[in-house]
Parts: structure tokens; C-alpha cells; sequence
């Protein structure tokens, strides 16, 4: 069994995965409206990986023997209105995610729950390359974003990217 309040925020953070998965799945439809389909390929696999990322908390619970409280996930609530704006907030969310990891870590640290610890070792790692990704993809935006030739390649880029389980 893991300390309450440990147990609490890790079952917490299974909704906030899924409501990523959630904001990114909506990224990808507004991109695949504006005929973005590369764009939308992305936040598709991202939203994927969102999924796999709330999975994993899931199991850590439950290999801890923790009972899981499944709630609502809320509904998208970014408004894009210009190309720009899903980056942006792609960005901003991925700071809150972090910092939201790091108050678990914080949390298991203060009742020195070291194997929680090590099982978020992943997640610190990972938000990290989130807000790289997240920052290189406004940079290439802002570079490449406005003229419609340039725009194209960089859409065709983001098609490339695949999904690994
Ligand atoms: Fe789960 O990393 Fe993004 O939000």
C-alpha cells in the first residue's frame, strides 16, 4: 500500500493523462478540419501516447495493490482559432503537466516513498522531452508557419511521425 496522499495524487494524475489525451485528440480533429493532416497525425499519436502514459499509472496502483477512482475527464476546453494557437497551448499544458509530476515526486519524497520515486524517474524524463518537442514545434511554426510552400513541408514532416507502443 502507498501513503494517502501519494496514493491520491497518483490516481489524480491518471485523469489528468487522459484529459491530455483528450486535449490532443481534439488538436488533431482541428487540424484535420483545416486540412493539416500531418499536424493532425501528430497530436493523434500524441494523444496515444497520453493514453499509454495514464495506463502506466494505472498499473503502478494497481501492482501496489491501491483500489483506482475513475472520474470524469472534462471536456476540451482550448478554443483555437488560429494554426498557431493548438502549439501554444500544447506548450503550456505540457508545464502544467510537469509541474503537476512534480508534486508527486515532491509527495513520495517527503514520507521518502523511494519506490514511487523511481517508478516517476520515467515521467520527469519524459516531461522534459515533452516541453522540448512542445517549444520546437512553436519555433518551427513561427519560421515556417506563415508562408504556404514552407508550411507544406512542415506538414509533411509531421506526417511522418509513427506510434510505438
Ligand atoms: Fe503525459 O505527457 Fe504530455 O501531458
Amino acid at each position: 500500500m502507498l501513503d494517502k496522499k501519494v496514493a491520491e495524487l497518483l490516481n489524480d494524475q491518471i485523469n489528468k493523462e487522459l484529459y491530455s489525451a483528450y486535449l490532443y485528440l481534439d488538436f488533431s480533429i482541428y487540424y484535420q478540419e483545416e486540412g493539416l493532416d500531418g499536424f493532425a497525425n501528430w497530436y493523434l499519436i500524441q494523444a496515444k501516447e497520453e493514453r499509454d502514459h495514464a495506463m502506466l499509472f494505472l498499473e503502478y496502483m494497481q501492482n501496489n495493490g491501491e483500489h483506482i477512482t475513475l472520474e470524469q475527464i472534462n471536456k476540451p476546453d482550448k478554443e483555437c482559432t488560429s494554426l498557431k494557437d493548438p502549439l501554444e497551448f500544447a506548450l503550456e499544458h505540457e508545464r502544467y503537466i510537469t509541474s503537476l509530476i512534480n508534486t508527486i515526486y515532491g509527495a513520495a519524497h517527503e514520507v521518502k516513498d523511494y519506490r514511487t520515486m523511481q517508478f516517476l524517474d520515467w515521467f520527469v524524463k519524459e516531461q522534459g522531452e515533452e516541453e522540448k518537442n512542445a517549444e520546437d514545434m512553436v519555433k518551427k511554426f513561427e519560421l515556417f508557419g506563415i508562408d504556404p510552400k514552407s508550411l507544406y513541408m512542415l506538414d509533411s514532416e509531421m506526417a511522418s511521425r509513427t506510434y510505438t507502443a
